[in-house]
């Protein structure tokens, strides 16, 4: 089984390019679920949800978010009477909102709920929220605390980040299929490109859940967002900035210490100081064809 930590964009195309090297039951794709929120009466997944689109084909790849082919009716709508419009949902994105935060309230799980639309969109790997219990990433700005899509979506991620609280996560369980999967010796962990404050180490930040990685036999392999010292998408970068760090592939690394075996990361980046095995291959995903490739990299190296 290959574990692979995922936030939103890029660690939705490495979980692609995954899934078309390994048959379905052998990868189990986690999502971060820091970044969920309640918004206009829905429960809104959205690292979940990048993750199941990405892998049905039905994602929207301008926006990186949401699905394709969408129309904005209700958004229209919503402006109109004067409703919050900062956060878009797209009309078929909608329909997941309505009927998951309808099946939560009916008492059913979000794992359970991710599951079944998945099968249903005709997703084969498993995804799985890190978590069935809340879990809220919170950004402490000049302002004070707001929570993360504020400071993501409606802020533009303006605000200085002075500290970031994952508010929950000290009393959430891990979810247990997550656990069982590291307790069963995997063939590796990997952690994809995404961005390591805010959309791996709210999974991080479940309890035992490091330690089970530690201590899980198996290879760890974290793959770079930062090629020459940008993100490929996101606030990556200015964030380590603000943070009084140099953005780098290394600087990355440095978040998950004691936790790597195996770092992937772009050709001509200096990996000067990381403590685990280098795999210089291309991160930049830009088609398919780029994403398997990348999965090949790294399945190379368990
Ligand atoms: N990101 C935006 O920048 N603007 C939006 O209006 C927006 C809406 C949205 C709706 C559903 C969804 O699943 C994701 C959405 N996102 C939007 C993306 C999301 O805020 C972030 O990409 C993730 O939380 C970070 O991984």
């Amino acid at each position: 089984m290959i574990v692979a930590l995922s936030g939103g964009i890029g660690g939705a195309k490495l979980a692609l390019g995954l899934s078309h090297l390994l048959p379905p039951d052998e990868l189990l794709v986690v999502a971060n679920t820091g970044d969920d929120f309640e918004h206009l009466g829905l429960s809104i997944s959205p690292d979940v949800d990048t993750l199941t689109y990405a892998l049905a084909g039905l994602d929207n790849q301008e926006l990186g978010w949401g699905r394709r082919d969408e129309s904005w009716a209700f958004m229209e709508a919503l402006g109109s009477i004067g409703g919050e419009t900062w956060f878009r949902l797209g009309d078929r994105d909608l329909a997941l909102h309505v009927e998951r935060t309808r099946r939560l309230r009916a008492g059913e799980t979000l794992s359970a709920i991710t599951a079944d639309v998945a099968r249903r969109l005709g997703v084969a790997p498993c995804i799985l929220p890190m978590s069935d219990d809340p879990v809220r990433t919170r950004i402490l700005s000049e302002g004070g605390w707001i929570d993360f899509q504020y400071w993501f979506v409606r802020e533009q991620t303006r605000p200085l980040v002075r500290a970031i609280e994952f508010a929950g996560a000290a009393l959430a369980r891990p979810n247990p299929v997550l656990m069982a999967a590291l307790r069963d010796r995997p063939r590796a962990v990997v952690i994809c490109p995404s961005n390591p404050f805010i959309s791996i180490e709210p999974i991080l930040a479940l309890p035992g859940l490091r330690e089970a990685i530690a201590g899980c036999g198996a290879p760890v392999i974290a793959v770079s967002p930062i090629i020459a010292g940008q993100a490929v998408k996101g606030p990556t970068a200015r964030m380590f900035q603000q943070a009084g760090v140099v953005p780098s592939a290394a600087a990355v690394a440095a978040r998950y210490a004691g936790l790597l075996t195996h770092y992937v990361m772009e050709p001509g980046d200096d990996a000067t100081g990381i403590e685990a095995a280098i795999i210089y291959a291309p991160t930049l995903m830009r088609g398919l064809e780029d994403k398997i490739a990348l999965a090949r990299a790294v399945l190379a190296a368990t």
